[in-house]
């Protein structure tokens, strides 16, 4: 997991040497969850590739459904996981809101149990130079904030050089770890929540009601100005405004909508197509 262009699918590529495509910029190739099969000696091991957050076409609250439902149907099927690998770009000087979101809500997902089996992989450290690299890599393990709660739990933190040799001493890391069940999944099928209440999905909600609430507050204050306000150029720039956040409020409502929905509701394409 990982936001869109860290890495996920190329690392896929150089364990497997497949060439499964890759996006560029903030446009991913992944849209859906992908299970790449190959052994390691004489393991079997599945690979799961998910789409990004942060990506252009997909909002993060259809991402989250995406890996819910995948969490629970391969549990389900008896699947179990041994590992997380969260990608992280090393590349990034800064760290984005949005990104420290996500990793609040990565964490949520996995639950503070299981954290020996989950690995923080730093990408992309051909893009900077390595002192540079080596010296937010220590920032990114001991600031507070992000990846230091979860590595407090015993999470590991690995560097991924781009190279096959890295991504496979990566892969057989998991092989001698034992198979657990997240947060999520115990939530969603033992718990029977909803995915707006468990863990994980309460960030994602949270942050998005908070949203909307500000959409709201600010709109209220232009229904105000645009009462008093008589010059017509300064109209015009209040009701471009007022435009923009009713789209935004609309599209809130749209994901707040969309993470409540039940995990086993099929897509509106999947029934348009009668599948
Ligand atoms: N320079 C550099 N480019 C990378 C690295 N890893 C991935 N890329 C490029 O970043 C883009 C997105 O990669 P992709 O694997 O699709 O990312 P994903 O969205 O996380 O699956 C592609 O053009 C890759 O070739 C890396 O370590 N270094
Ligand atoms: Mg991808």
């Amino acid at each position: 997991m990982g936001s869109t262009g860290v890495g996920k699918t190329s690392f896929i590529n150089k364990v497997t040497g497949q060439s499964l495509p890759v996006g560029h910029e903030l446009d991913s190739c992944t849209k859906e969850i992908r299970e790449v099969r190959l052994k390691r000696g004489k393991r079997n091991v599945v690979l799961v590739d998910t789409p990004g957050f942060g990506d252009s076409s997909m909002s993060d609250t259809e991402v989250l459904r995406l890996i819910a439902k995948h969490l629970v149907t391969s549990h389900q099927a008896g699947t179990k996981l041994t590992g997380i690998i969260y990608m992280h770009r090393i590349s990034d000087s800064k760290v984005e809101g949005g990104t420290r979101r996500n990793f609040k809500m990565f964490h949520q997902l996995c639950g503070s149990e299981h954290l020996r089996q989950v690995a923080i992989v730093t990408t992309w450290w051909d893009k900077v130079d390595t002192k540079t690299a080596e010296s937010r890599e220590n920032q990114l393990m001991t600031g507070k904030t992000l990846f230091k709660p979860m590595l407090d739990y015993k999470a590991t933190m690995m560097r991924h050089d781009g190279s096959s040799a890295t991504a496979k001493d990566i892969v057989d890391h998991f092989l001698r770890l034992e198979r657990m069940v997240l947060k999520i999944q115990s939530q969603l099928i033992m718990d029977k929540m909803s995915l707006p209440v468990t863990d994980a999905g309460s960030v994602m909600n949270t942050d998005l009601l908070n949203d909307t609430r500000r959409c709201l507050d600010r709109l209220e204050v232009l229904k105000d100005e645009l009462k008093r306000t008589k010059d017509n150029k300064t109209r015009g720039l209040l009701e471009e405004e007022r435009k923009e956040l009713l789209a935004e409020k609309r599209a809130l409502g749209g994901q707040i909508k969309s993470l409540s929905k039940s995990l086993n509701e099929r897509s509106f394409f999947s029934r348009l197509l009668g599948l």
